[in-house]
């Protein structure tokens, strides 16, 4: 879906619920103009009110997908350095700033991972993914760009199947794809010679939440000794990790999974979306601050959320 940066915040709140909008990257910078949209709309000099307005905003972006942090971390983002504005107008062209700053930074942030990512593949590789990610499919049209033969086999992904969005995003820049089943990973591991996959948070551990059935491939790829590496931009770190907090799995409706009318009575469905792989099935994170071991996930919190660090209204 693309995104329209003027969009009602209730629309794109609506619009990620539903997955309509999905991918950890995509939902951050569309809940980041959602919120820029809700600033510009403001009407009025009421601060307070425009505060209220703006509180509401975020606890709305922020329910609409409870897993991935990168939301909750961009929503976070427009409202840094805002406590102490005097006025509605620069109270507005704080977070209307901030907005662009995180959309900007979180774009560029995508492009340096596939740089970055692209120096770890050889000619010749055979590399799998899983989901539909957009950090992780950079660094594989990157290396294709760069020059590199590669081959990808991208899981299907159930229940939504967003590998099927995978085959066609990288056939359209003509690199190489064969689809498998997820049932098939192990045995597809064997011929492969790494892993790429996208995240929806990092935790203060090194444990990665991403797409149900990513631990799963990692767990096959440690088996077999393939290098099983995590594509991630620093917002999707979690500094509410490092405090203790759980990262909520989102379970959603049975009739992704199937039409209940096919089951007999009584049979329940789970439908979780996402799991954890932890940090000694992942060999490295590729950020756009570095290529890092998942145990370094704690430096990163401290320095990325911490006091002075990019969110507190420095200039690009
Ligand atoms: P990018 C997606 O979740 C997948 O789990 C993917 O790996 C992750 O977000 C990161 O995607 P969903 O939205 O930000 O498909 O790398 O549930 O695009």
């Amino acid at each position: 879906m693309r995104r329209d940066p003027d969009m009602e915040l209730i629309e794109v709140a609506d619009s990620i619920r539903s997955m309509e909008i999905r991918g950890a990257g995509l939902i951050a910078r569309s809940a980041a103009e959602a919120m820029r949209h809700t600033a510009q709309e403001f009407k009025g000099e009421d601060i307070a009110a425009f505060r209220q307005v703006l509180e509401e905003g975020k606890k709305t972006l922020v329910a609409s997908r409870p897993t991935a942090i990168s939301l909750w971390n961009a929503v976070q983002a427009t409202l840094r350095g805002t406590q102490d504005a005097g006025s509605v107008e620069e109270l507005r062209s704080l977070v209307v700033a901030n907005a662009d700053r995180f959309v900007k930074r979180s774009s560029r942030a995508v492009e340096t991972i596939g740089e970055f990512g692209a120096k770890r593949l050889k000619d010749g590789m055979k590399v799998m993914t899983h989901c539909n990610s957009k950090a992780a499919l950079s660094v594989l049209k990157t290396a294709h760009a760069n020059g590199m033969d590669i081959e990808v086999y991208a899981t299907e992904s159930r229940p939504w199947r967003q590998g099927l969005l995978t085959v066609k995003d990288l056939s359209a820049a003509g690199v190489p794809c064969t689809l498998i089943i997820d049932s098939a990973v192990r045995w597809a591991m064997k011929d492969m010679d790494a892993v790429f996959v996208g995240a929806d948070t990092i935790c203060s551990n090194g444990a990665v939440i991403n797409k149900i059935g990513t631990s799963q491939v990692a767990m096959a790829a440690h088996d077999s000794r393939v290098p099983f590496m995590v594509c991630a931009e620093t917002y999707k770190f979690s500094p509410r990790t490092l405090s203790g907090e759980m990262v909520e799995i989102e379970e959603r409706d049975a009739s992704e999974v199937v039409d209940p009318s096919l089951l007999p009575a009584g049979v329940r469905v789970r439908n979780p979306v996402f799991d954890a792989t932890p940090p000694e099935y992942i060999d490295s994170l590729i950020t756009e601050a570095g290529v890092i071991p998942p145990y370094a996930a704690y430096e990163v919190i401290v320095r990325e959320f911490g006091q002075g660090s990019i969110f507190e209204g420095t200039e690009d």
